[in-house]
């Protein structure tokens, strides 16, 4: 999962750029970059690390300009290396710049045709890369020196024809303009927004979330369709076009879940509605199934959890207790994604209130059970402080099947509820009592808002992919691409450990 931003403004990006991925740093804390032009010159920074990490005082200096777009990186397997950073670059045509949110289903074969057809060198293990030289080679081959809105828009018709899979896109043409477009069944979220400057000018940010707009005085126009583009010149002009042949939409639930900040609307959705939602089906769940419930307490696994766990306690008239503190501090961290070092880094990151578990039944609330891991080690935390019975309630379903679509699922056999009942994963977490969503009131909790909406990519619940590309050879080969990313450490030929420096890259 990534952020992606871009702003077309009358005065100077870098502030507001680096404050919008500050704003969007949940959806990704691996690495960050922003690049701007100003006088048919592009000014890069990106690197490993937070947004705060990244921007030195220099670096903003340097980013001087009145557009640009930037990202934030969420750690995925294989892509860990300084030079997958993002936003990428070709230089033809024109100097182009990419930040893709989302993962292309069919990067292997168009990587395999950029070579061989289009004779373009893609030099990272990223499918962002391929994205951008799709995108580049469907504006050259209109052979153009100044390219025309409807020119750029029928470049963007040309990758939805060839691109398949889940992508947000900001791209930004030098001297020209940003342009913004999202796939046609609308699998990742993208909206924009304007504001007007003191000479009455419109201003444009586009942006992976609502709450980028907000933080920054933009007011919200509306998210980019499925299949559609926005392009925005230089001077702030807009444009919008739909280039999809059937564009459908189909949001991801999980935004709703996890990813997504609250205080973001997604497709017309509130995500802290959606998740109030959750706490209330949560807790019809409970009656139903247990109407004579021990249930003393019910406490959040902070943070998202929050608001379906004061939710569901206010449902049942249930005392709602912070059982558990989170170091807000953990945050930068020199420790490697991994099973026992995620294990390990639980008892850092969330320590109990004694006094709030001792003798008592406490119902557990998390966002969702993934690995399974956090949730072992917490339910032995809540016993060891004290607690009589801990039951475990998660408000989404049983995560049975990985993600393809640029979330960061682990390979099937690491999901703890692939080929296991409720039953055993109660088991294996140890927990007294395991309550999972109904998959059919996650979606009711995000439903009746927008009749746009198609339906919902519910894949990691389901192993129905929206894209109907994905077949059981498809995630064999990504499993085996995981398992030998994870063998080598990761890396790439043009990482900084090789001692290769990326020529664009404002490095130090
Ligand atoms: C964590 C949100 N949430 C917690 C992410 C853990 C699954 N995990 C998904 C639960 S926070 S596990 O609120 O953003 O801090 O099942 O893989 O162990």
């Amino acid at each position: 999962m990534c952020g992606i931003v871009g702003i077309v403004s009358s005065s100077h990006v870098n502030q507001s750029l680096y404050d919008a991925l500050t704003v969007l740093q949940h959806r990704g804390q691996d690495a960050a970059g922003i690049v701007t032009f100003q006088d048919d010159r592009f000014f890069l920074r990106k690197d490993n690390g937070l947004v705060r990490d990244v921007f030195h005082t220099r670096h903003m200096h340097r980013l001087v300009g009145n557009v640009g777009i930037g990202h934030v990186r969420y750690p995925t397997a294989g892509s860990s290396s300084s030079a997958e950073s993002q936003p990428f670059y070709v230089n033809s045509p024109y100097g182009i710049t990419l930040a893709h949110n989302g993962n292309l289903t069919n990067a292997d074969e168009l990587s395999q045709d950029l070579f061989r057809t289009d004779l373009r060198h893609i030099n990272t293990n990223s499918d962002s890369e391929v994205l951008l030289n799709v995108f580049a080679h469907e504006l050259q081959k209109l052979g153009k020196f100044d390219p025309t809105k409807d020119e750029i828009f029928s470049a963007v018709r040309a990758v939805h024809e060839r691109c398949r899979g889940a992508y947000a896109v900001i791209a930004m043409i030098t001297g020209y303009g940003i342009v913004g477009f999202r796939d046609p069944n609308g699998i990742r979220p993208v909206c924009y927004g304007e504001r007007t400057d003191e000479n009455g000018r419109k201003e444009y940010m586009i942006a992976s979330e609502s709450v980028a707009l907000s933080a920054a005085g933009y007011t919200l126009v509306r998210d980019i369709a499925p299949g559609e583009a926005v392009y925005i010149e230089t001077d702030g002009t807009l444009y919008t076009q739909q280039c999809a042949a059937a564009p459908k939409l189909f949001p991801c639930i999980f935004e709703h879940v996890y990813f997504a900040r609250p205080d973001s609307i997604m497709d017309g959705v509130s995500v802290y509605k959606a998740r109030l939602r959750m706490g209330e089906t949560l807790a019809d769940k409970v009656q139903r199934e247990r109407p004579d419930h021990d249930i003393d307490v019910v406490m959040p696994i902070p943070d998202t959890s929050r608001t379906s766990a004061m939710q569901m306690a206010h449902r049942l008239g249930l005392k709602f207790r912070e059982g558990f503190i989170k170091n807000r501090y953990i945050g930068r961290t020199f420790i490697m994604p991994g099973q026992t070092m995620r294990k390990k880094s639980v008892r850092q990151k969330l320590n109990p209130i004694e006094l709030e578990f001792k003798g008592k039944n406490v119902m557990l609330v998390d966002d969702s059970i993934v690995r399974g891991t956090t949730c072992e080690e917490i339910v032995q935390m809540a016993r060891d402080a004290g607690a009589r019975k801990v039951y475990f309630a998660s408000a989404a379903p049983p995560v049975r099947y990985p993600n393809v679509y640029g979330i960061d699922m682990p390979s099937a056999s690491e999901l703890i509820a692939h080929d296991r009942t409720v039953d055993e994963i109660r088991d294996q977490i140890g927990a007294d009592w395991l309550l999972y969503q109904d998959l059919e009131d996650l979606v009711t909790c995000v439903s009746d808002v927008n009749d746009n909406i198609d339906g919902w990519e519910c894949s990691v619940f389901t192993g129905d992919y929206v894209t109907g590309d994905i077949d059981t050879a498809y995630l064999n080969r990504l499993d085996e691409a995981r398992n030998d990313i994870q063998r080598s450490g990761g890396g790439d030929a043009m990482s900084g450990d090789n001692g290769v420096i990326d020529l664009h890259n404002d490095e130090d």
